[in-house]
């Protein structure tokens, strides 16, 4: 601080605060989560600072490892672990000469004469604050939260990359139940929550409050003004300045499955309700891979753990317009992306395994599942990275997603014989459309489309190997 040119009562006096958003403020957290942080600075800190100036002293602290600056992401951020639990911290400065212990930040006046990404960092913190303002009561959102959490997770349908709702969407979600049964306990909210989604007028957004204008020259959601946002197609919208839709990701195949588990949920919950079921019922895992006939994997490869964390990001970026162009052909009902992707290490002897097991062909060299490449790509930074014996060998990194596909074979066209499923069309388009990221390195990156029946998808994807789909056996003669 003094070397801002400050006295030395100016800066005890500048102060600066700290806030929390996601589930850690949402009081909805697991084992898993993280803490979501926030750093409020008055104007004489830069963003500079805080990657320059903070970032090392925080780097030399005995509790903190695994620390990863990315001052040039779309909110940027500070990732580490602090004594072993994750910590995602981001920064913001306000256009105010001190940052007191009781300042707030509701009144979208902060948001006036600061930066871009100043006005993004602080939109997490704005919109949990005001979700827990609007909710009735505080203690029945989050409880119910937590269940409808859990729900979504097992039913594989909490995943905003992926085209289905995340953490603030379903929070917003079950803050608007809330809101209409405000003496309701959790239980009860739960049961109205699949209720009324699966009745309402979808694409009648779903609004905690009116949405308000603010002093900012930035774009509020609008669907008469903006055609795409009269394209989302169940709209759920933040409700602090600037309001935006949680849910734009949402396609067709999405929303259809999306109001299925809501309606099976909200059968279970009535039969729960009368004690003709369990709430353990309620959360049961859905079986992703005994569900469909067809899939597709997309599978991104590279040599280097760090690469691969983010050309895998690339591909799983794009993944929405390929469900979104398998939803044009004829012979697709519903394109169903998996929450979950799989990543792997391959250590191959020739340069030829590696070719081939980049452009998804199936070949049997010693490998490592269950990777944590975030883990990988941060310790190779570190010069830690593990010097087993497998040196020396070729290192391919695997990241697979899958999609079901339910296939429509009925509607035969005239002088059709057999519907024919052809994906080659979108996976083209798709590839082409994630090579053009300008990172992309075609001598060390590749990403492979396969199609192919529920009998030849891979072991390491089913928990119970008893019951995965088989070929039917050929009886004995
Ligand atoms: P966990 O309990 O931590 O798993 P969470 O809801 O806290 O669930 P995250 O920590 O991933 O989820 O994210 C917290 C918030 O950070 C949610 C969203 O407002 C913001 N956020 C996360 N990832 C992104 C992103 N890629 N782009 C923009 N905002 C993001
Ligand atoms: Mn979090
Ligand atoms: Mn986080």
């Amino acid at each position: 601080m003094e070397s801002h040119n400050l006295d030395e009562h100016m800066a005890k006096e500048a102060g600066g605060k700290i806030f929390t958003y996601g589930s850690y403020r949402l009081g909805v957290y697991g084992p898993g989560s993280d803490i979501d942080t926030l750093v409020v600075v008055p104007k004489h800190i830069s963003r500079e600072d805080f990657f320059t100036t903070f970032e090392p002293l925080l780097r030399d602290r005995p509790e903190v490892t695994e620390l990863a600056g990315v001052p040039d992401a779309y909110v940027p951020i500070i990732k580490f672990k602090w004594d072993g639990i994750s910590i995602d911290l981001i920064f913001a400065r306000l256009c105010l000469s001190q940052v007191p212990i009781t300042q707030d930040l509701h009144d979208p006046s902060v948001l006036k004469n600061i930066d871009e990404k100043c006005v993004k960092s602080l939109n997490g913190t704005r919109v949990t604050d005001e979700i827990l303002r609007l909710v009735p009561t505080p203690e029945v959102f989050k409880k119910a939260l937590r269940a409808i959490k859990l729900w979504a997770q097992r039913r594989g349908t909490y995943s905003n990359v992926m085209g289905f709702p995340g953490g603030v969407a379903w929070a917003m979600l079950v803050a608007r139940i809330c809101q209409l049964y405000p003496r309701a306990n959790s239980a009860v909210i739960i049961s109205k929550f699949y209720r009324i989604l699966v009745q309402w007028n979808w694409p009648q957004p779903i609004l905690l409050k009116p949405i308000e204008d603010g002093p900012l020259n930035v774009r509020v959601w609008n669907p008469k003004l903006y055609a795409a946002d009269k394209s989302h197609k169940m709209p759920i919208i933040t409700p602090a300045y600037p309001s935006m839709c949680a849910t734009h990701n949402i396609t067709s195949s999405t929303m259809t499955i999306i109001i299925e588990e809501l309606r099976n949920a909200g059968e279970l919950a009535d039969r729960i309700l009368v004690g003709k079921a369990k709430w353990s019922d309620l959360f049961a895992k859905s079986d992703f891979f005994m569900k469909h006939k067809y899939y597709l994997s997309v599978q991104a490869a590279s040599k280097d753990a760090e690469q691969q964390l983010k050309w895998a990001g690339c591909v799983e970026s794009k993944l929405r317009q390929l469900i979104l162009k398998l939803e044009t052909l004829s012979t697709i009902d519903c394109a169903h992306p998996h929450i979950k992707h799989y990543d792997k290490l391959h250590f191959c002897a020739t340069e030829d395994e590696a070719t081939l097991i980049a452009h998804g062909k199936q070949v049997a060299v010693k490998s490592k599942i269950d990777l944590d490449l975030k883990k990988e790509a941060i310790l190779k930074h570190e010069h830690a990275q593990d010097t087993d014996s497998d040196e020396g060998k070729i290192r391919v990194y695997t990241t697979t997603f899958y999609i079901g596909l339910n296939v429509n074979k009925q509607n035969i066209k005239p002088g059709e014989k057999k519907r024919v499923l052809d994906i080659s069309w979108p996976a083209q388009e798709f590839s082409d459309l994630c090579k053009s990221w300008s990172e992309y390195k075609s001598e060390a990156m590749n990403v492979a489309v396969r199609y192919f029946r529920n009998v030849d998808l891979p072991d390491e994807v089913f928990d119970d190997l008893a019951n995965r789909p088989r070929r039917e056996s050929v009886r004995s003669k």
